[in-house]
């Protein structure tokens, strides 16, 4: 089970607008007590008192940047979808799909408080004019699929799902879609393909899903965090959630943050947006048994290693980006002094030589060549070269080189591990065993 790591009396409405309602016990929030703490309320004054671009504005004011780790604004892309007299109504597909190393926040929101995500989809439909709705979830989270299907007969029972919804006149349902369980399913265009019943590649953008997605049709893929965060927006005001970050971060709310690796108590917490590397740590009960911080990942594997130094960095979309990484997911990976970074590298690379789609070269062919290297350096029988080799992946799987943004996530830890600790690579040149003292543990323990 996901960790949330703040009691019921720590969090509060005003201020935590995606985990006030969860239960210190972490059993599922069911529609009585969804509905007992105002949940749905602002369905009915939203889709009775307010235009879809009335709703859309709110976002746009509220500065709601996508969850999922890319940060777009939800108000922009809502604002960009085909809408209007002669355009076929589209989808609103949610994307569960969690599956980047480290990552575990959007199984928490969705087996412990359904309802949140079915109100913001609701809201999102509403907005984009959808009458269907997809979940499509990551194949593994089991209990996540039992909790949003009980949820969704009982919003269907209670008329918050199906035909004119709160006596608005709007009609939306949402179907459960699971999927096999690859990481490539994330990307948005390779999901709206896997949903159709076709091999998981992703396609060529433009056209942006908004325009032509599912079965062709106008589609807005939004990440389970991004749309739990819509009720509360429009609820207390665009506002009202800017401010949630203080003078922290101009990105404004609060974000899912958390801790997995060699801290002391892993887990999630909610906190304004810009919180610190450092204070999130501290939460975390520091680094487990007194060892010393080397490296850390801000949000996931496709995000580009930071030093001790970054700590005090504000978590944000633009400081992390400005520090030549990602927040990506938010979710921080703690790596200490006693691990090799050649391993951790073997290891994330490992997985993304795994989960690619094998649709185009770079990716296919780069990303297995790069673990065979990384293999080689781990047990010190690199070769004189093989480091070049390694900068070359690096820059030719980046941005614009691939197809999608698989590869160029997979070349940034790569990047950036070769920048800052160079010497560990070199010490895997030519020998015979691995750095002395130096231990490989895999991710994901
Ligand atoms: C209309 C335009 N829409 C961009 C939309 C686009 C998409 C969104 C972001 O994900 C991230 C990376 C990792 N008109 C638009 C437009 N959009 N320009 O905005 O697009 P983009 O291309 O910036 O990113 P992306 O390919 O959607 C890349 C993260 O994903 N990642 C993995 C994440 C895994 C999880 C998980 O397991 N939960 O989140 C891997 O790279 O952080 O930043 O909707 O259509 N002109």
């Amino acid at each position: 089970r996901s960790r949330l790591h703040q009691t019921e009396s720590e969090r509060k409405a005003e201020t935590h607008p995606l985990t006030w309602r969860l239960k210190d016990t972490g059993e599922r929030v069911d529609l009585a007590d969804y509905e007992a703490k105002n949940g749905y309320t602002v369905v009915k004054t939203a889709l009775n008192g307010q235009s879809p671009d009335d709703v859309i504005e709110s976002l746009k004011t509220a500065n709601l940047r996508g969850r999922g780790g890319a940060g777009f604004s939800a108000g922009l892309k809502w604002s960009l979808t085909l809408r209007g007299e002669g355009y076929p109504r589209g989808y609103l597909v949610c994307n569960a799909d969690e599956m980047e190393p480290g990552t575990f926040k959007d199984r928490l929101l969705m087996e412990q408080q359904p309802h949140l995500l079915i109100e913001g989809m609701i809201l999102g439909a509403y907005a984009n004019n959808s009458k269907l709705g997809y979940i499509f979830l990551r194949g593994e989270y089991i209990e996540a699929a039992q909790s949003i299907q009980q949820a969704l007969e009982e919003a269907r029972q209670a008329g918050w799902l199906g035909d004119n919804i709160a006596g608005s006149g709007f009609d939306f349902d949402i179907v459960l879609h699971t999927g096999a369980g690859r990481y490539i399913c994330g990307e948005e265009t390779a999901l709206i393909n896997s949903l159709e019943g076709k091999r998981a590649n992703p396609r060529a953008k433009p056209p942006f899903p908004g325009q032509s997605g599912a079965w062709g049709k106008p589609t807005v893929v939004n990440n389970v965090e991004t749309l739990c965060n819509v009720p509360a927006i429009l609820e207390h005001g665009a506002d009202w959630y800017l401010n949630l970050s203080g003078d922290r971060s101009s990105d404004g709310g609060t974000k899912l943050f958390g801790v997995s690796g060699r801290a002391e108590k892993n887990g999630l917490w909610e906190l304004p947006m810009g919180t610190t590397g450092a204070e999130i740590l501290d939460r975390a009960g520091g680094i487990r048994n007194g060892a010393k911080l080397k490296a850390w990942l801000p949000g996931g594997g496709s995000t580009g290693l930071l030093l001790p130094e970054h700590l005090d960095l504000p978590l944000d979309f633009d400081s992390i980006g400005n520090a030549g990484s990602r927040l990506g997911t938010g979710l921080l990976t703690v790596v200490t002094e006693e691990q090799s970074i050649v391993g951790l590298l073997r290891n994330l690379e490992e997985f993304f030589a795994r989960e690619s789609c094998g649709w185009c070269t770079p990716c296919r062919d780069g990303l297995p060549w790069s673990v065979k290297l990384l293999r080689a350096l781990e047990k010190g029988e690199g070769e004189e070269g093989d480091i070049e080799i390694l900068e070359m992946l690096a820059r030719d799987l980046g941005p614009g080189k691939t197809f999608c943004a698989h590869a160029p996530g997979a070349a940034m830890p790569l990047e950036s591990a070769l920048t800052f600790f160079r010497e560990e690579f070199e010490a895997g040149v030519g020998r015979k065993k691995g750095p002395a003292g130096v231990e490989t543990v895999p991710l994901g323990e």
